[in-house]
């Protein structure tokens, strides 16, 4: 039977570091959908948070996969998807907007607004994501609450309309004053952050003696931010001309609570779709599906390989055969999954806006759509220009069969570029990259996953133009320029530097010799 429950579906991004991984276990704790914050497990340093669940991410303390996680709050279904943010792992992170209709994006109040969080803010004007702007770690000496306001305004032209207003400046967070109603919302710090923070909500002539000085400002503010045009305009927020923006503390849950009602009461619901030939998908149509993600290793004891599909449109159901649009082949979804992170359970049936997860489903690469009935495949994802080059080699060459499966895998779930040609053969394909870190998770993931040890050779190649077969040929086997082939296909020419592109593209100006997007930070 279908779930009539509403549906949210967004992504939380940032520069790295902000705080997106401590707010995704927030929001989760908040809903109830865990128990206790990982914060305290990882003493302090959250080691153990539901979303970074790979090795490399717990020991590094930083994201380098999105994650997916599904919970119920308020009798609604919310979808929320842990991105990366650093830029070395931007194309995931693009992945994943491609697959939700809104984005959270923290703000570090110490920080202001740094160059990725700039870059993702340009990314979701460019694809029409609405954006809501979370000022966090507003518990530790940061800039000044207007101040942060100028800064949204001006360099990224989004009028900032607060919702909530800090009570108390950064780094003596007492609560916030809730614009909508005028209350002071006060917090209660809990040991460690571990467990949901207690909040009262006062009347203005409640407010104790100790937080009137910090109340006083508060309310002076709110009242500026009247003056200026800063309330929140619901149809201004979905066109995307302005930013609802909130006042947090996700270490200590602060300010989570607001964050989930906003969420429920002003992100947009899923909507119809386009395809790639302009038809429309609306969400009670046919079931439909984007694929957006691939990952596997999630669970070390057996094999699995999850394709991350957004539903579209309709209502799936397990078991049901849908057309893979790609190949037109059928597809059996027997065996699909909702996903809590690295946790997965069997699922029956999904509705639009809900990320499912399709098991061993091997054919299904990022960017496929599946469907049943009318026919419609969704635009492609973006890949970004690769910037870093190595060869690759089994380090164990009795080790290379499961060297060629690994790479295949991590080729798959786009963890990196796998370039081949003729002349180089297929002992020692060519990773390309945006950024360097990317090949230290493929070394990490071949040693521990594949368990077949890998080793790099630097290749002297700066930047890759998209180039044809025609192309293809007219550039063999010219100095300073090499042809490889993308594993979807595309002629890559791989230059040493900007200036040989250059002279190449003028000496031959036939050729096709297309700059691809940058992703790089
Ligand atoms: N004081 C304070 N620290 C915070 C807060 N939120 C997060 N942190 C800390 O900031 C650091 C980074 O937090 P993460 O949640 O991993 O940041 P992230 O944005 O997920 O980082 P990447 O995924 O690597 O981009 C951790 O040490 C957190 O404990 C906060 O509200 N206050
Ligand atoms: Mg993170």
């Amino acid at each position: 039977m279908p779930d009539a429950r509403p549906r949210r579906t967004f992504a939380v991004i940032s520069h790295p570091d902000a705080g997106k991984s401590t707010l995704t276990e927030a929001l989760a704790l908040h809903a109830r959908a865990i128990n206790e914050a990982g914060a305290v497990h990882g003493k302090g340093d959250r080691r153990a948070t539901v979303s970074d669940w790979m090795a490399m991410e717990k020991a590094r303390g930083i994201s380098i996969t999105s994650a997916a996680l599904q919970f119920v709050y308020r009798d609604h279904v919310v979808n929320l998807v842990d991105t990366p943010g650093h830029s070395d792992f931007s194309e995931d992170t693009y992945r994943v907007l491609s697959a939700v209709d809104s984005a959270v994006m923290l703000v570090d109040a110490g920080k202001g607004l740094e160059p990725q969080t700039l870059k993702l803010f340009r990314v979701c004007a460019l694809r029409g994501i609405p954006v809501i702007t979370v000022i966090n770690k507003w518990d530790r000496p940061g800039l000044s609450a207007l101040g942060l306001m100028d800064l949204i305004q001006e360099k990224i032209g989004l009028r900032p309309t607060p919702l909530t207003w800090p009570v108390g400046e950064a780094g003596d967070f007492r609560g916030v004053l809730d614009r909508r109603t005028g209350e002071f919302v006060k917090y209660t710090r809990t040991a460690g952050g571990a467990t949901r923070a207690p909040e009262v909500r006062l009347s203005p002539d409640e407010v104790g003696a100790d937080d009137a000085h910090v109340w006083a400002d508060a309310v002076e503010e709110h009242e500026l931010l009247g003056l200026d045009e800063a309330d929140h305009d619901q149809d201004a927020f979905l066109a995307g001309r302005t930013t609802p923006v909130m006042f947090a503390s996700a270490l200590q849950n602060f300010g989570v609570a607001q964050l989930l009602d906003l969420l429920l009461d002003l992100a947009p619901a899923p909507g119809p779709a386009e395809g790639v030939d302009g038809s429309v998908r609306r969400v009670a149509d046919d079931f439909s599906a984007f694929v957006f993600k691939v990952q596997s290793g999630m669970n070390a004891a057996h094999r699995d390989r999850l394709a991350y599909a957004r539903v579209v449109s309709g209502t799936f159901e397990r078991g049901m055969v849908v057309t893979h649009a790609a190949t037109g082949r059928p597809f059996a979804t027997k065996f699909a999954q909702a996903v809590f992170g690295r946790e997965t359970t069997s699922v029956e049936t999904a509705e639009p806006g809900d990320i499912i997860g399709l098991v061993n489903a091997t054919s299904l690469r990022v960017g496929d759509t599946i469907y049943v009935g009318e026919p419609i495949e969704y635009p492609p994802v973006p890949t970004f220009a690769p910037e870093h080059f190595v060869t690759a080699s089994a380090g164990d060459i009795g080790r290379y069969k499961q060297f060629r499966r690994g790479i295949e895998q991590l080729d798959q779930e786009g963890v990196v570029q796998v370039l081949r040609s003729d002349l180089r053969g297929d002992q020692n394909p060519v990773l390309a990259a945006v950024g360097p870190m990317q090949f230290e998770v493929v070394e990490d993931r071949m040693t521990n996953e594949f368990n077949a040890p890998i080793r790099f050779s630097r290749l002297d190649y700066q930047l890759a133009r998209r180039t044809d077969a025609a192309g293809a040929e007219a550039l063999a086997g010219m100095r300073g320029v090499e042809i490889l082939q993308r594993s979807d296909g595309t002629h890559l020419a791989l230059f040493v530097d900007q200036w040989r592109a250059k002279v190449t593209a003028r000496d031959h100006p036939d050729v096709l010799l297309e700059a691809l997007p940058a992703g790089g930070g």
